[in-house]
């Protein structure tokens, strides 16, 4: 039995996308066991993405968690659980790059690469590992919020 953290991110929430990606997901039948908005703080942020603080592409990534390139608009934090649960919601998101993503994955679908800001609108944040999906869900999610 395994959990995973998901993020649905600034630019599928400004185009009215979370009832897709959650559509989408749910298709899994993995367990909700813990959903809420959250207005994504700037420190909060840099804490989500520690492990690429020294990629040249953090900042852009913590303005998206944030909001900034998209209304400061909020984001919807999940946990699913159930076997496997961290590759099923992955093969779901598809590839990081969402040109290089399935067509039928949420990134392949509705992601893009934003010339104008240079960021990877890719949808969702979908947890790695067994120790990331531990880690995050800590960060997101006090253990009164998860619901069995
Ligand atoms: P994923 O979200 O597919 O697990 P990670 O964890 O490698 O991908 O990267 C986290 C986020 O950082 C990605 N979702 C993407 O938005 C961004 N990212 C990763 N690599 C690059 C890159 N080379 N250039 C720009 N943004 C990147």
């Amino acid at each position: 039995m395994e959990r995973t953290l998901v993020l649905i991110k600034p630019d599928a929430m400004v185009k009215g996308l979370a009832g897709e990606v959650i559509s989408e997901l749910d298709r899994t039948n993995l367990k909700m066991v813990g959903i809420k908005l959250v207005n994504v703080k700037k420190e909060f942020a840099e804490n989500h993405y520690e492990e690429h603080r020294e990629k040249p592409f953090f900042d852009k990534l913590v303005k998206h968690l944030t909001g900034e390139f998209h209304k400061n608009v909020n984001v919807i934090a999940i946990v699913y659980e159930g076997e496997d649960a961290i590759s099923r919601i992955r093969e779901k998101s598809g590839k990081t790059f969402p040109d290089d993503a399935d067509f039928c994955s949420l990134r392949g679908k509705y992601g893009r690469h934003n010339t104008k800001t240079d960021c990877v609108e890719n949808v969702i944040h979908a947890s790695d590992s067994p120790e990331s999906a531990k880690r995050e869900i800590s960060m997101w999610f006090s253990e009164e919020e998860l619901i069995k």
